[in-house]
């Protein structure tokens, strides 16, 4: 089964999945611990282990860390490249993504034509998604050279999202940013999920499960934490399981199976 369908399915049998955010940078983990906090992870019941960063991401290491998470995990382990450095043989598939808002033509188009050989070379899935940067947008926001959209201004991340289904992507990631001080809100995630008919992954400082409860509710598909795994690794499992609950009440609304397939 290919990584996309293995999602697809688990959002249609579980309305909502958890991914989590592995970091491979050296000053942060060595692949043994990335390896522990993705086995601790898979066993709170997360449906993928991403891996990747901004800054920092060497091949090689990022080889290593990806090949102890695999020996420790059955579940899929997708990448999260923020450059084509983040390109690995060794992971099951990647988010081949496209940063919408970015100014700079190298993190809309260059880096996918520079990685879209490796990608083939690699024989990895290539899972098509369009990356959205919502203010303040941290690191990944400065490092792509982003104009983040504003808190206030829903319907700019509306009409990117719409443009990304229209281009064919088959995921929506609203990004905040790794380590916000608070997630993107409920009331601007429900705007954007009312109208865009992809699954939206959304990201950056959640916290708890009452933060990833309310996103859930608000109609996103999928939520990504990664410095909670780093920090709190007991919280995450209070996370995993509420958006398992409020995701089960709302199984069946939205067939994105027979809808994207
Ligand atoms: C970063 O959205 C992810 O791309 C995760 O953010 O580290 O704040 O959980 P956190």
């Amino acid at each position: 089964m290919s990584v996309y369908s293995y999602l697809m399915d688990k959002l249609e049998k579980e309305g909502a999945i958890h991914f989590t955010l592995i970091d491979p940078d050296p000053e942060k983990s060595d692949p043994k611990s990335a390896a522990e906090m993705a086995s601790m992870a898979e066993e709170c019941g997360t449906s993928a282990i991403m891996v990747g960063g901004s800054m920092g991401v060497n091949e090689n290491y990022l080889d290593e860390t990806i090949k102890v998470i695999k020996s420790k995990v059955s579940i899929p382990v997708i990448l999260f490249p923020g450059n084509i450095s983040g390109i690995s043989r060794y992971a099951d598939a990647i988010w081949f993504m496209s940063l919408l808002n970015s100014t700079n033509t190298y993190y809309l188009i260059e880096a996918q034509a520079l990685g879209a050989l490796i990608v083939r070379r690699y024989s990895l899935e290539a899972i098509p998604l369009g990356y959205l940067v919502i203010e303040p947008g941290e690191a990944a926001g400065y490092v792509g050279h982003a104009r983040p959209i504003p808190i206030s201004h829903p319907e700019l991340a509306i009409a990117y999202g719409l443009a990304a289904q229209y281009l064919g992507m088959r995921f929506l990631y609203l990004e905040r940013g790794s380590g916000a001080q608070a997630p993107i809100p409920p009331r601007f995630i429900s705007k954007v999920t009312s109208v865009v008919e992809l699954p939206v992954i959304v990201g950056g400082g959640i916290k708890d499960a009452e933060a990833a409860k309310a996103i859930i509710e608000a109609g996103a598909s999928a939520i990504v934490t990664g410095t909670i795994v780093e920090e709190e690794s007991d919280k995450l499992k209070e996370i995993v399981k509420g958006v398992k609950e409020v995701g089960l009440k709302r199984r069946g609304k939205r067939n994105w199976a027979s809808e994207m397939r």
